[in-house]
């Protein structure tokens, strides 16, 4: 068969293909156009188009490479036919495409640093969140030097060294120094990192408790799908909680035998005075959930039968959030980090930061666990409410808010 001829079947054939594709698509166009008219009308937007669309513009993309390519086969050919040298060196196009490619991922990279990285969570608003920032900028630095510069010599090598018939490959098969070097150096790097991160952990986790600023005490149980929060009244102490007592009237099994949790207060959103250490009891109903604050840079597992600690000390005030962030919305949220079922998103609940004066205004308001139904569950005596007279409420509120500002004064 000629080269002449051979051209020419291969054109026939690529249009035939071109044309055949070209016939079913407008068939499957009509079709459609048939379709929608005798079907209601749905408005799907602009955007929606069917899958069948999107199957075919990805067919008539293959398509149209694959035409591309037996081009440039036909026109090596004929090149080779006439004695001609072949015209594509394609050891310089796949060199270009590697110096092209690093051109374009590093760009890449520094998008994503930009744009993404602008939508990063304002900086920590607890005091141990500051030393887990410090640790992820310090691995984010380290490693962004060594991807770039990795990045570097693999496709710039690729892309200098490519084939030349001048230059003949050099047999270089070891070198100990080399191996040294880049053994030793990430071993080093990795110890700091590791070591780092160990102590930073171990300074959240055991810390000496502040006889004169005791945490406050707060109780998080998680259950599908929702968190209770339970605060520990004017002892101070969260009572005991036992899961064989947990009834319709008692949905947490709280054991209103211990006197610690007879006063203990439920509460629809996390309040926390700002400045005040904060000890979390963390527990869970049914299944593992993640109590997670990103803001504060808190995470930890809720699990059933378990009790989990994690203390911290907020440092901002949603207000000055507000200010930080330039967003009078802005709200501290705490939700589940851990996809435990259908309603796991819903899972989320509002945390503020107050000052001490506002914080014990809000409690006051808080109701307790304990009523009147559930003292006759325990065989408590129902006793009436116990009578807060107004002059010796507003006296401590008075005394609250002048201990307050003299600490701001300080
Ligand atoms: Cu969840």
């Amino acid at each position: 068969m000629s080269l002449r001829k051979f051209i020419t079947n291969k054109t026939t054939a690529a249009l035939a293909v071109l044309i055949t594709a070209f016939a079913n698509t407008s068939v499957f166009a009509q079709d459609a156009a048939a379709g929608a008219a005798a079907a209601p009308k749905v408005d799907m937007g602009e955007v929606y188009k069917s899958v069948i669309f999107y199957i075919l513009v990805f067919l008539a993309v293959c398509l149209f490479i694959a035409i591309i390519g037996k081009a440039l086969k036909v026109y090596e050919l004929s090149r080779e036919a006439q004695g001609k040298s072949v015209g594509i060196n394609w050891n310089r196009v796949h060199a270009s495409l590697f110096a092209l490619f690093l051109v374009i991922g590093l760009y890449g990279v520094y998008w994503e640093y930009t744009v993404h990285g602008s939508m990063l969570l304002p900086d920590a608003a607890s005091e141990h969140g500051k030393k887990i920032d410090r640790m992820f900028n310090l691995t984010l630095i380290i490693t962004t030097i060594v991807f770039v510069a990795t990045h570097i010599l693999l496709f710039g090598f690729s892309y200098i060294y490519k084939y030349s018939a001048k230059r003949k490959a050099y047999y270089y098969p070891h070198n100990n120094t080399i191996e040294k070097i880049w053994t030793i150096v990430p071993a080093l790097v990795l110890t700091v990192l590791v070591l780092m991160g160990f102590l930073t952990w171990r300074s959240i986790f055991f810390k000496v408790e502040d006889p004169n600023n005791k945490p406050l005490q707060i109780e998080v149980t998680s259950e599908q799908f929702k968190w209770s929060i339970r605060y520990p009244g004017a002892d101070g102490i969260v009572g005991n909680k036992n899961y064989k007592l947990t009834t319709a009237s008692n949905t947490l099994g709280i054991d209103f035998k211990d006197v610690n949790s007879r006063d203990d207060e439920m509460a629809d959103e996390m309040v926390l005075p700002v400045g005040k250490p904060v000890k979390l009891i963390l527990t869970s109903k049914d299944v593992i959930h993640s109590f997670y604050m990103p803001h504060f840079r808190v995470q930890l597992n809720t699990v059933p039968g378990m009790r989990t600690i994690f203390e911290f000390t907020p440092t901002k005030t949603t207000a000055e959030m507000q200010q930080e962030t330039n967003d009078p919305n802005f709200k501290y949220l705490f939700y589940c980090a851990k996809i435990c079922g259908s309603g796991h998103y819903n899972m989320q609940k509002v945390v503020r930061v107050v000052s001490d004066a506002e914080y014990k205004s809000w409690i006051a308001e808080q109701k307790t666990y304990l009523n009147d139904d559930l003292r006759k569950q325990f065989n408590l005596p129902v006793a009436p409410a116990p009578e807060k007279s107004v002059a010796d409420s507003t006296a401590k509120d008075t005394a609250a808010v002048k201990t307050n500002q003299v600490a701001l004064n300080k």
